[in-house]
């Protein structure tokens, strides 16, 4: 097989959105279990598909600068964790008014079992300086940005993915941050960033950095186009914000919308999660008027994965029913019923409400 059949048959089960550069949704199927195969598992991209010479420096302000190979990544002590990650986007095309960005609906979330060596480890090889205040890290994309760029000082022409996260964050082994090079037990395929990019458990996947080229310490705070461009909720009324960690947020795997269901009891099923620690409880609803019925919610099989619930559902008569759920976690936050909008239509975690017919 060519390059290109791999590529053409690695996004073959995928929604694509855009082909160039390629972006697309997961398939429903993508949420029903723990892991989302690589194949389901969605991608967004904001360049074409770089090379990548295989080397990832580390400079800036460390006392060792340090450029390691493939190799010398799988040498330090090895990780895996499961993570979920949702794209900012995720949902934006449910905002009122729609927001500019790429059209995602609601299935730019997917989970996989990642492994790599920690960030933590990589960082203490170059040994940052105590003047140390973010970390950037750069991929190997790049390309024009055209009409989208929003800070001034933008090279439009030639425009490179960077990200930045704090350096007490990014050197904290309990951050649990990876420089992954595995994706459910294979090597990252293109799309998903070969051969390492970092994968930030909590954030949204806008922090996790693929094709990861250059790491630097920096001991100014960072700024670029997506970082203080893009990436930013610009609220309405109040001060913009910088996205970070993922909102609290349930979805229904089954049934799938619309779908048409036999009378007797049914067991609705799905996932929620949350950016800010584990989700506490998750609410349904049967009608529009605010019910809410507990639903019985599996305990995290992992800090950084989506969690399973279930709920009994006895007495659905023939007709038209709405279903909805609502979570929460454990730093209290609910899901809104409105999406919280903002100009560039991120973050949206509004109530999922979807309908079945019983007959
Ligand atoms: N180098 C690079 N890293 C990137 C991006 C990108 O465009 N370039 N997109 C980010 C965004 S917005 C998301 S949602 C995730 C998507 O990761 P995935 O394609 O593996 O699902 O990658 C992030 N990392
Ligand atoms: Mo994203």
């Amino acid at each position: 097989m060519t390059v290109a059949d791999d590529l053409e048959s690695a996004r073959a089960a995928l929604e694509m959105i855009n082909p160039a550069p390629y972006n697309a949704e997961a398939p429903p199927e993508a949420l029903v279990g723990d892991i989302t195969p690589t194949e389901l598992h969605y991608v967004r991209s904001n360049f074409p598909l770089p090379t990548h010479n295989g080397t990832l420096e580390i400079g800036g302000a460390v006392d060792r600068p340090t450029a390691l190979t493939l190799d010398d990544l799988r040498a330090l002590p090895v990780h895996h964790e499961a993570v979920t990650l949702e794209c900012a986007g995720n949902g934006r095309l449910d905002m009122r008014p729609l927001p500019t960005g790429e059209p995602w609906g609601d299935y730019a979330v997917s989970t996989a079992r990642w492994t790599g060596a920690r960030l933590s480890d990589v960082l203490a090889l170059a040994r940052p300086t105590a003047e140390g205040v973010d970390v950037r890290f750069e991929g190997a994309d790049r390309g024009p940005y055209h009409l989208q760029a929003i800070l001034p000082d933008t090279d439009q022409d030639d425009l490179t993915f960077v990200r930045a996260l704090p350096l007490a964050e990014a050197a904290d082994p309990a951050a649990a941050i990876l420089v992954a090079y595995e994706m459910n037990g294979e090597p990252l395929r293109p799309d998903h960033g070969a051969p390492f990019r970092l994968v930030v458990p909590h954030w949204y996947a806008v922090a996790s950095v693929k094709w990861l080229k250059r790491i630097d310490v920096l001991t100014e705070p960072f700024t670029g186009e997506f970082q203080t461009g893009h990436y930013i909720y610009q609220w309405p009324d109040r001060p913009h914000e910088a996205v970070s960690l993922m909102r609290v947020r349930a979805r229904i795997t089954d049934p799938f919308p619309g779908a048409t269901l036999p009378l007797g009891p049914y067991t609705v099923r799905g996932k929620a999660w949350s950016g800010n620690g584990p989700v506490t409880q998750v609410e349904v609803s049967l009608t529009g008027e605010g019910e809410w019925h507990p639903a019985q919610l599996e305990p995290p099989k992992g800090p950084f994965q989506w969690q399973d619930w279930s709920f009994s559902w006895v007495d659905g008569q023939v007709g038209r029913h709405t279903l909805r759920a609502r979570a929460t976690d454990a730093a209290g936050n609910v899901q809104p019923d409105v999406p919280p909008w903002n100009r560039l239509g991120y973050g949206n975690n509004a109530i999922e409400v979807l309908y079945v017919d019983r007959h």
